[in-house]
């Protein structure tokens, strides 16, 4: 019998592993950990605060599968990711995912998910024609160098279905928000509980384990979004990922790194529709009022940042800084010229791929962001006659697409060459600190991560999501076995950490009365009202599109003051059902995830990503001193965050990337 509003029942459980979220990454997880743990007496279990069906990012569906290596050398992807990312990434993740990817993407085809194929003569044709697998040799159609085609509405649906298949549905549980995690009794560098609520019924949840993969997704709406009033709720990234990984993890004392990078997609306006497969596979070009090519224009500009011009392809923040500049000049709007583009292509292909090019036009929003056909619809656009504007969006915090803020994790234990050990145990490839021992365990014992957790590692998308949950599996079971006599103790009582989550419940009920207008209360601020605060600091003062996407010290400090009361009112949230108790949680995340971001960028002196944000102070890049990781501790007695850098190594030649 589940409890009253107020009085929560409180179930507690005990077992080996949790995997906390459901989307790609601890699908992943979930599918990969049962072949690892046959024959073991593992107990494993999975919880999402949604139906895994439709949870995480990929709930509408994806077009794309943004990285398949195929015949292609995984060097050369860990190369292109370190570009797209200003130079700072960890090539030792990246190499070491370019590697297991595409394993992930076969078996989705076998899954069921139709995938495009070119037949003998060259042709394009969409998943449903069953040609040959990719696992057995079929071709993919190449948006992109990286990027295959996909009929992927019903993508998450499939992937998810795998994963409950393999783990059993009795073993996954849906509707249960994580709050926090709970660090060990006996050791505070080890994870051992984690507690949250179900958003459906009156009850709390306790488990205890021995390790945890954390892969809620990324942050959105903490900076306020374009879309406002009636479009409250639009935006790129799913308004449901509110930064629960990075706040959790910081909570339990892991650190953080390159919190400063944000990702901001150029977008098409208000419905936040894709853009790659116009870029890639349509060949358009984006075009300033004029018609003119604004990256031809302004392609000097890139010789003011590494790698000054010489990239085959500009960083996705530079293609944005270049935007910006004709948007700012007053060239504005700016458009995606569909027109051209789909002329040209009628030109060299067959009247029936024409046909199915146009179709997938269409398709390509219709599978992964629908809002934007309604826009397309309701402004009576047809892409062969009309173009449509595009727009650099709000900024989010992801470590899966083209950003790669997160935790640092461990490291594989054999990229790179030669694999002798230095004295320390440490195989002298890796830069000091790089791995201690399981792949894609955080600096907590116990806690591990995947997917937009994994920070300095972009560009996996949904298909390198679910591989690294994947690879993370198969270490958490090895560190289960090693740890057998472990025995998990929490070290917080569990009265505590149930009142502690019900306090926004607690605080409406004994204060609702007070007033005659239900959200206007001396004594609460309603959760949406903090979100708004949260959004507006964020807007003006960390470099949101209020201020072009610039900000410097001074705001910056502003901004650390106003965050640090926020934070001190956000204890007053209060949640008048389920549905605000979660809503309230999930501010809370946001506001950790947006302090560390703040102090990042605070931290950082130079602008190591512009047209994702500028230190107008600083407004530059500085290889010499600021080539290297931004990370992060947080303190959860001071309720503080502390900078330092660490050092960054190239273990895959660049030079090969350039021109
Ligand atoms: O067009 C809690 N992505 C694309 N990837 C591709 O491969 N191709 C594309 O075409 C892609 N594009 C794209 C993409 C995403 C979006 C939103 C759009 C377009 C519009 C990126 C991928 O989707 C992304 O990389 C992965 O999904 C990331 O995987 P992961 O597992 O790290 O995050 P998730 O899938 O969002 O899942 C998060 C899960 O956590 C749950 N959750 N559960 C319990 N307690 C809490 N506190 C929780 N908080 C969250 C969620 O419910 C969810 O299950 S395109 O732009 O290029
Ligand atoms: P998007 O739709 O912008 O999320 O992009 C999907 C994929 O295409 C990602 O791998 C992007 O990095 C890539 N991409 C998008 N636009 C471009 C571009 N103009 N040039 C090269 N790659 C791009």
């Amino acid at each position: 019998m589940a409890g009253e509003f107020g009085n929560p029942e409180v179930i507690e459980e005990e077992v080996d592993i949790l995997l906390i979220g459901g989307g790609m990454a601890c699908c992943g997880a979930g599918y990969e950990i049962m072949r690892w743990a046959e024959g073991t007496d593992l107990k494993i279990k999975l919880v999402d605060k949604a139906a895994m069906d439709r949870s995480g990012a990929v709930a509408q569906g994806l077009s794309a599968i943004n990285t398949y290596i195929g015949e292609q050398d995984p060097a050369d992807y860990a190369r292109m990711v370190s570009n797209d990312l200003m130079g700072i990434t960890r090539d030792d993740l990246t190499y070491d995912l370019g590697r297991c990817v595409d394993d992930s993407v076969h078996l989705f085809e076998e899954w069921g998910l139709p995938i495009w194929k070119l037949d003998e003569n060259g042709e394009r044709h969409d998943g449903s024609k069953g040609l040959t697998p990719l696992k057995d040799g079929g071709k993919p159609v190449r948006s992109g160098k990286w990027q295959i085609m996909i009929n992927g509405e019903s993508y998450k649906w499939i992937v998810a279905e795998a994963t409950k298949k393999a783990m059993g549905v009795e073993n996954i549980q849906e509707r249960i928000f994580i709050v926090k995690l709970v660090n060990d009794k006996n050791d505070p560098h080890r994870i051992a509980g984690a507690v949250g609520f179900s958003t459906r019924e009156n009850q709390v949840y306790v488990y205890k384990f021995k390790a945890c993969l954390l892969a809620a997704g990324g942050c959105v709406n903490l900076f306020r979004p374009r879309s406002v009033g009636e479009g409250q709720g639009r935006a790129w990234y799913p308004v449901w990922n509110a930064g629960s990984t990075y706040a959790m993890a910081a909570e339990a004392g892991a650190e953080l790194t390159l919190m400063e990078n944000r990702f901001v997609p150029a977008r098409f306006k208000d419905g936040y529709g894709p853009v790659g497969a116009w870029f890639l596979l349509f060949k358009a070009k984006a075009i300033n009022a004029n018609g003119e090519v604004y990256m031809d224009r302004n392609k000097e500009m890139l010789n003011d940042y590494p790698p000054y011009g010489q990239a085959a392809v500009p960083a996705s923040c530079l293609r944005n800084h270049l935007m910006l500049h004709e948007m700012k000049e007053g060239r504005g709007p700016i458009y995606m010229d569909t027109v051209t583009a789909l002329a040209a292509l009628r030109e060299t292909l067959s009247p029936r791929e024409v046909k199915h090019l146009e179709a997938e036009a269409w398709e390509d929003f219709l599978d992964m962001c629908i809002g934007q056909c309604g826009i397309w619809a309701g402004e009576n656009i047809e892409p062969e006659k009309k173009n449509s504007e595009l727009m650099p969006t709000e900024p989010y915090l992801l470590g899966s697409h083209s950003g790669c803020c997160g935790i640092w994790v461990s490291g594989p234990t054999d990229v790179g060459a030669p694999t002798e050990e230095t004295e320390a145990g440490v195989p002298d490839h890796l830069p000091g600190g790089w791995n201690w021992g399981y792949r894609s365990m955080t600096t907590i014992k116990g806690l591990f991560t995947a997917g937009d957790g994994v920070g300095a590692s972009g560009h996996k998308f949904s298909s390198g999501s679910h591989a690294e949950g994947r690879l993370a599996a198969k270490a958490m079971v090895q560190y289960c076995l090693d740890n057998k006599d472990l025995t998990p103790e929490l070290d917080t009582s569990v009265d505590d950490l149930v009142a502690e989550i019900y306090q926004p419940v607690k605080t409406f009920l004994e204060h609702k009365d007070y007033t005659t207008a239900i959200d206007i209360n001396p004594h609460y601020i309603t959760p949406k009202m903090l979100q708004f605060r949260l959004q507006k600091i964020m807007d003006e003062y960390v470099a949101g599109i209020a201020t072009y996407y610039n900000t410097n010290g001074h705001m910056l400090d502003v901004a650390e003051e106003k965050l640090t009361m926020l934070k001190e009112d956000a204890a007053k949230m209060r949640a008048k059902d389920l549905h605000e108790l979660l809503r309230a949680w999930e501010n809370y995340h946001r506001i950790l995830t947006a302090e560390a971001h703040m102090k990042h960028i605070q931290f950082r002196e130079e602008s190591r990503y512009p047209g994702f944000y500028y230190r107008t102070d600083y407004n530059f890049v500085d290889e010499e001193n600021w080539k290297c990781f931004v990370n992060s501790i947080y303190d959860k007695e001071t309720k503080t965050y502390t900078c330092f850098k660490r050092a960054h190594k190239d273990l895959v030649d660049k030079s090969k990337l350039f021109k």
